[in-house]
């Protein structure tokens, strides 16, 4: 793993060198040194964890001067940051990723290498962190990498939750869940910072009077408060100096906690709302692509959105007497509507905190606030029911109250008489139960609307925002999603990293776009050669993992076929299950016959409330049961589910990976990511013209991508047309052999029950239309077999699939987002010598 960026090596050795120092002799010390000191063991007694623990805050102390000194210039400067508001960051492991962008990674394992300390072990000691579901969450690392990587000041905001997504285990074929403690040890990798704490008011009500000029005002009578306390992560940026923060929130009891229950000896009553205070940072909800619609869910909303805007509006104040110009030194992106609520907070916070009127307050709110949406799918966009909200939040009520109003009477002299558009515009959605469409807040409360795939942006434009985008095209955005390639590529795949680098030069890590200068070896037998060896390599890697760590084995020498994601059953983990039953059936008929081997892996967590993807989990371990079993199939088809997928097991996936499956009904899938760190890596992907498929496909060029399906259009129209899905079971012979073998109990030990959800759905309704794609996937599929035969163009189309990822680095994203929406510049941090008394 290389990096270019040095650090002056200094020649003559100083105390402060142990810190700062990044040749091998310091670095080497430096570990020594926390070792006894921080973990208080020697060599004769350090455990995996010791080793783990020293060698982080061997990094920690190299990124804390460039961090302080970062965010010192950040102020000095006064450069306008923008601040990144999501419910969500999956970072993934940092010590690995850090080492690569302080330039340190080989140094250090070499030390490792020379102490005989196995460095994989080590890494392997870091509890994933995983704050996050999936995509979105994901995305949010990926843009802070690339933010810092860029040189542009950025703060991301979110909630430390104690507990991070499940962690999934297999029993039985069904997936179990238990919790994921990741702070259970020391977390070297977040700093405290219990002086900027804030207080954040839940409950109660508002009483309404008028101030000293006889405006009116307004005061939040709140029944509890609680402490919002920050943990700062520091960021670092691929060979720059800069450093940003990642700010998540603790939820803790404010501190004279509820004084007057202790003074009256119930001091078990007061102990008990202690532990409720801190409830609310307690645990992420397991959900991607569906609301929770819980009050906690709400309260962790708006617990993290006002401690960070109070804790933007304090930096602010810092400068500023006041906040006129609050929104020219700060842009803030809410990642989907979950910070939505930002806009109510941030009228509140300007007009009961800082006295701006109604207007001057909206002025500044809608200048600084950006929205970004994640999905197309209606029942996933965020609704709360008024008694919820306004039980929790009266002052925001009023103010998401009156913002309608205002807005509706509005539209309704410039649209006389559209009716439909007022409803469907309205901030509150009239039911029995009244709902605050979070989406439409979003909406009103931003300058910038934008979508994550071209596609995908369309049909926002054209369907689930239609009457936004019929009222301000001009607001709308399209920004495709990107990935790092730090993570995603240099320390994923090191192997191929130094193919390349040995190729074209190191540039590509700044720039994925020179990639392309990779295609001219697509054509050259010796470098092909070697590119397969690695990817063969990979293969043998995970291989190696999977028997070490999980128990399960895989043979290296099959076609690796492979969908990782959330379970969802838009992404349509059945119809790849269909397509095994298929080729079982094919086997079982003619066991003689010249098949390509195939190993399809499968990984992904499904919500815990989500019964038809847990039982899509079953389904998938209950066919790999059956297919690895029958000595008739052995070879040549085996079906594996890899509990428990994370960032680190993408890691070692997608360099592994011959084929990516990418197989979401049309129209569905806002972007993807995953599609992206496979083609990459080199894996060819078989898929469906959805989301940023569409734009990998043009990219890499249709010749060389596995194309099926309907389109997004196709999907709709044959809906309105009427769609008959049992149509396709009888018309199709395989298709009909394949789901009888489901009913008729092959897979479930003679319990035609079982499955009978998913076949009565597929039978019934389909609403994801796997009926009516299903030959085209199974023709496509016999493509691939007959493509990977002839290895060597496998190999060409492998390599001009990595060359031509450029436009799908997440600096190439947030290079549009700086420009387009946000506005601001890269900073330039100059690092001085290290000096203890002052960055
Ligand atoms: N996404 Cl709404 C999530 O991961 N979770 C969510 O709750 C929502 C969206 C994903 C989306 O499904 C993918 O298509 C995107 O690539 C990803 O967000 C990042 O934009």
């Amino acid at each position: 793993v290389k990096n270019t960026s040095t650090s002056p090596e200094k020649t003559n050795i100083k105390i402060e060198d142990d810190r700062t120092g990044m040749n091998k002799e310091t670095l080497k010390r430096a570990f020594l040194d926390h070792l006894f000191y921080i973990q208080g063991v020697d060599r004769s007694k350090a455990s995996l964890r010791d080793y783990y623990m020293a060698l982080s805050y061997t990094v920690r102390d190299r990124l804390l001067h460039r961090f302080l000194k970062t965010i010192e210039t950040y102020k000095k400067e006064e450069v306008k940051i923008v601040s990144y508001f999501s419910a969500e960051f999956l970072m993934g492991r940092h010590l690995g990723n850090n080492l690569v962008n302080l330039g340190i990674y080989d140094t250090m394992k070499d030390i490792m290498t020379e102490m005989k300390i196995d460095f994989e072990d080590i890494i392997e000691q870091e509890p994933d962190p995983g704050l996050g579901n999936g995509g979105l969450g994901r995305l949010a690392a990926c843009f802070l990498d690339s933010l810092a990587s860029l040189a542009m000041p950025a703060i991301g905001y979110g909630i430390r939750y104690e507990f991070g997504i499940f962690h999934q285990t297999i029993q039985d074929g069904w997936q179990v869940e238990i919790p994921d403690n990741w702070l259970r040890f020391e977390n070297p990798w977040e700093i405290a910072r219990p002086d900027d704490a804030v207080e954040i008011k839940l409950g109660g009500h508002t009483e309404h009077t008028h101030d000293e000029n006889g405006n009116p005002k307004t005061f939040w009578v709140a029944d509890s408060t609680i402490l919002a306390v920050p943990y700062d992560t520091p960021v670092p940026g691929y060979d720059t100096n800069t450093v940003n923060p990642l700010r998540l929130w603790k939820a803790e009891a404010s501190e004279n906690f509820n004084f007057e229950a202790f003074n009256a000896g119930q001091y078990d009553r007061a102990v008990q709302e202690k532990m409720d205070a801190e409830t609310i940072s307690k645990v992420l909800y397991p959900n991607d692509n569906t609301p929770a619609g819980r009050k906690l869910r709400l309260e962790q909303q708006y617990f993290f959105v006002s401690a960070s805007l109070q804790d933007l509006i304090r930096i602010h104040l810092r400068n500023h007497n006041n906040l006129d110009h609050f929104a020219d030194k700060v842009a803030v992106q809410l990642n989907d509507t979950h910070p939505a609520v930002a806009v109510a907070e941030l009228m509140r916070l300007l007009m009961d905190k800082h006295n701006y009127q109604w207007e001057k307050a909206w002025e500044i709110t809608t200048k600084a606030l950006a929205y970004t949406n994640h999905t197309l799918m209606p029942e996933a966009l965020e609704r709360w029911p008024v008694s919820i909200f306004g039980e929790l939040l009266p002052r925001h009520l009023e103010i998401i109250y009156e913002l309608n109003h205002r807005f509706l009477e509005d539209q309704r002299t410039y649209f006389p008489g559209d009716d439909d558009l007022i409803t469907n515009i309205s901030l509150i959605e009239e039911r029995e139960e009244k709902l605050i469409r979070m989406a439409n807040l979003a909406c009103l409360g931003s300058h910038a609307i934008n979508g994550v795939a071209a596609l995908h942006t369309e049909l926002l434009k054209q369907d689930t925002l239609k009457h936004f985008a019929k009222l301000w095209p001009e607001k709308f955005f399209n920004k495709t999603n990107g990935v790092t390639p730090r993570r995603w590529i240099l320390l994923s795949n090191p192997k191929l990293s130094a193919l390349v680098t040995e190729k074209i030069g190191d540039g590509w890590l700044k720039n994925l776009d020179e990639m392309r200068k990779l295609e001219k070896f697509a054509d050259d037998a010796a470098f092909r050669k070697q590119w397969r060896e690695i990817k063969q390599q990979n293969k043998q890697s995970l291989a190696d993992y999977l028997l070490k760590y999980r128990n399960i084995k895989i043979d290296p020498n099959t076609m690796f076929d492979v969908q990782v994601k959330r379970i969802h059953e838009y992404k349509r983990q059945h119809l790849m299950v269909l397509e095994i039953i298929n080729l079982y059936n094919r086997i079982k008929e003619n066991p003689n016959a010249d098949y390509v081997p195939r190993t399809f892996l499968f990984g992904g967590k499904a919500a815990p409330g989500y019964f038809m993807a847990k039982l899509i989990i079953k389904l998938i371990n209950a066919v790999a049961d059956v297919v690895n079993n029958d000595p008739d199939v052995r070879g040549r088809l085996n079906v594996v589910f890899m509990p428990n997928f994370n960032v680190s097991l993408g890691q070692r996936v997608y360099p592994a990976a011959d084929l990516s499956e990418q197989i979401s009904t049309a129209g569905k899938e806002a972007s993807g990511t995953g599609n992206m760190k496979f083609a990459m890596n080199g894996a060819l992907t078989i898929g469906t013209l959805d989301g940023a498929n569409i734009e990998i496909r043009e990219e890499a060029h249709p010749e060389n991508f596995f194309l099926f399906g309907l389109t997004a259009h196709e999907v709709y129209d044959r809906k309105a047309q009427g769609y008959s899905p049992s149509e396709y079971y009888h018309n199709n012979g395989s298709l009909k052999a394949v789901i009888d073998r489901i009913s008729s109990g092959h897979f479930s030990h003679g319990n035609g029950e079982l499955f009978g959800p998913i076949v009565e759905q597929l039978m019934n309704d389909d609403p994801y239309m796997l009926m009516a794609d299903y030959q085209a996937y199974v023709d496509c599929q016999d493509a691939v077999s007959e493509a990977y035969r002839d290895q060597e163009n496998w190999t060409r189309m492998s390599i001009l699939n990595s060359a031509r990822m450029g436009k799908f680095s997440s600096d190439r994203t947030i290079a549009e987002y700086c420009s387009e929406i946000w506005n601001v510049k890269p900073v330039d941090i100059k690092i001085a010598e290290y000096n203890p008394n002052g960055a």
